[in-house]
Order: structure tokens, then sequence, then C-alpha cells
């Protein structure tokens, strides 16, 4: 019985329509479902359903938006019954468009998909200088870095933020992945980063593999 309630979930999920995921959370919570089955499958595996759809362009950044809005909805209801049972995520990660950019569609879409895999993120926004991705990551204690560039005339900024984390001893507290339509594997290489992910799918699989192997 619990089950068909969670593959409701997450097909309501799936389908942006974040009223009833609310409803059905709530729902599910009253009928004593443990919480992390809730998270994992009812919220989580619509969300990565979702990804590989979006990977396969099989739907589009409205879908994936709305589906992000609707997963959220759900989580800011089975949040507070998360942390009293003390569930731990994966990682944490930091997470922010490079200094002089502002592209952050890219962006948020991968917050998104890291989120679903199960990553505590932090969105520290647009136009982020060196010294706040760096902070940033120092007080959340996070895991992995990740920067996003749209402009080839912004991608130097990726290698300033791995110069400065090596420049003060930090370079091996922190996986390091970029991405963004300009960047690829061979730009990564160079500059020293530790991954190179072409969409928010593969972003969120490969980091989560990331910090598990940490
Ligand atoms: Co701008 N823009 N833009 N723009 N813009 C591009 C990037 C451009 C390619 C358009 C073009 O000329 N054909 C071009 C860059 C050229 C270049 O550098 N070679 C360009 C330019 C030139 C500019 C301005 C300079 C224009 C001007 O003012 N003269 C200016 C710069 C502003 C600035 O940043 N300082 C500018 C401004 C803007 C808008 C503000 C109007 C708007 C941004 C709105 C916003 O983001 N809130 C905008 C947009 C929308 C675009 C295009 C049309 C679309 C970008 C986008 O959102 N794509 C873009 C052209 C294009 O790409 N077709 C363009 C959808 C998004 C889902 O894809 O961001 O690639 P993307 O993210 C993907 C992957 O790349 C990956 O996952 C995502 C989802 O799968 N990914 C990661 C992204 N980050 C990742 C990080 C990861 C891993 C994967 O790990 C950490």
């Amino acid at each position: 019985m619990g089950m068909e309630i969670l593959e409701e979930m997450s097909g309501f999920l799936q389908k942006g329509r974040a009223k009833n995921v609310k409803a059905l959370v709530t729902q599910a919570l009253e009928e004593g479902i443990d919480p992390k089955a809730i998270l994992n499958e009812g919220l989580l595996s619509g969300m990565m359903i979702i990804g590989e759809k979006f990977k396969k362009n099989e739907v589009f950044v409205p879908e994936v938006l709305v589906a992000a809005r609707a997963m959220n909805a759900g989580l800011a209801i089975l949040e507070p019954k998360l942390i009293e049972i003390g569930n731990e995520p994966v990682g944490k990660v930091v997470i922010g468009t490079v200094k002089g950019d502002l592209h952050d569609i890219g962006k948020n879409l991968v917050a998104m998909m890291l989120k679903g895999a199960g990553l505590e993120v932090t969105d520290i926004g647009v136009d982020v200088d060196v010294d706040k991705f760096i902070s940033e990551a120092e007080n959340v204690g996070a895991d992995i870095i990740c920067m996003s560039a749209l402009l080839t005339t912004t991608m130097p900024n990726m290698k300033a933020v791995i110069d400065e984390l090596k420049a003060r001893g930090l370079r091996d507290k922190y996986i390091v992945m970029v991405g963004g339509a300009p960047v690829n594997e061979a730009f990564a290489e160079q500059i020293g980063a530790d991954y190179y992910t072409p969409d928010a799918a593969t972003a969120a699989e490969v980091a989560k593999q990331a910090v598990l192997a940490k």
C-alpha cells in the first residue's frame, strides 16, 4: 500500500504537480511511511527519471523546472522530519556561476539535479568571485565546488578559483567540477579541475559517485 502512494507521488512530481506532491507527502507521513522512503522512492526517484529524460531530449527546460518546483514543495514538508531522524545528506556542494558571468539557467538545473541526487546544495548565485567560492565552501564544509560558465571570456575565472585553492593549500580538500556550454573535457584537464560534465543529470550522477568515493 505504501509503495503505491510513493509511485503516485513520483508521477505527480514528474508532471510538475506541486500541490498533489505536497498533499501526498503529508498523507504519506500521516500513514507512518518512513520519511527516507518518501524522499528516495517518492521524490528523488521522480527527479532522476526527469533528469534521464532531459538528457535524452525527451523533456525540456520548462518541464525540468516545474518538476524541480514540485520536488522543492515536497521537500519543504519532509525536511523537518528528515532532520528529526538525522538523515545525513550524501555530501555538500557549493555551486555558482563564475565572476563576470550572469547566465544561471543551466547552473540552476544542475543545482536542482544535485539536490535530487541527495546532496545538500548551497547555491551562491552568479558573478561569483574567487574568494566567495572558497569562503562559502569553507563555511558550509563542502565536499564539492561546482562552477558554471557560459562565456568563453569567463571560463578562465574557473582556473583562478583552482589556482587560489592551490595557493591556500586547500586544493586537495575539495572535488572541483566544471561545466557550461563552452567548457569541455580538455579545458577541465588543462585548468586542473577534477571533473567536467556536459549536462545536469550527468553532473548529479558524477557528483554523487565522487563524494561516495572520497
Ligand atoms: Co547569453 N550568451 N549573453 N544571455 N546566452 C550565450 C551563452 C551565447 C552562446 C549566445 C550566442 O552568442 N550565440 C553567447 C556566448 C558566446 C561566447 O562566449 N562564445 C552569449 C553572450 C555573448 C551574452 C552576452 C555577452 C550578450 C551581450 O550582452 N552582448 C551577455 C553576457 C552577460 C553576462 O553574463 N555578463 C549575455 C546575456 C544573456 C541573458 C541575460 C540575456 C540570458 C541569461 C539569462 C539567465 O541565465 N538568467 C542569456 C541567454 C539565455 C543565453 C543563451 C541564449 C541560452 C543559455 C541557456 O540558458 N541555455 C545562450 C545561447 C545558447 O547557449 N544557445 C547565450 C540553457 C541551459 C539549460 O543550458 O546553460 O548550457 P546551459 O547549461 C547546461 C549545460 O551546459 C550544463 O548543464 C546544463 C543543463 O543540462 N551545465 C553544467 C551548465 N553549468 C554546468 C556546471 C556543471 C556541469 C554541467 O558542473 C559544475
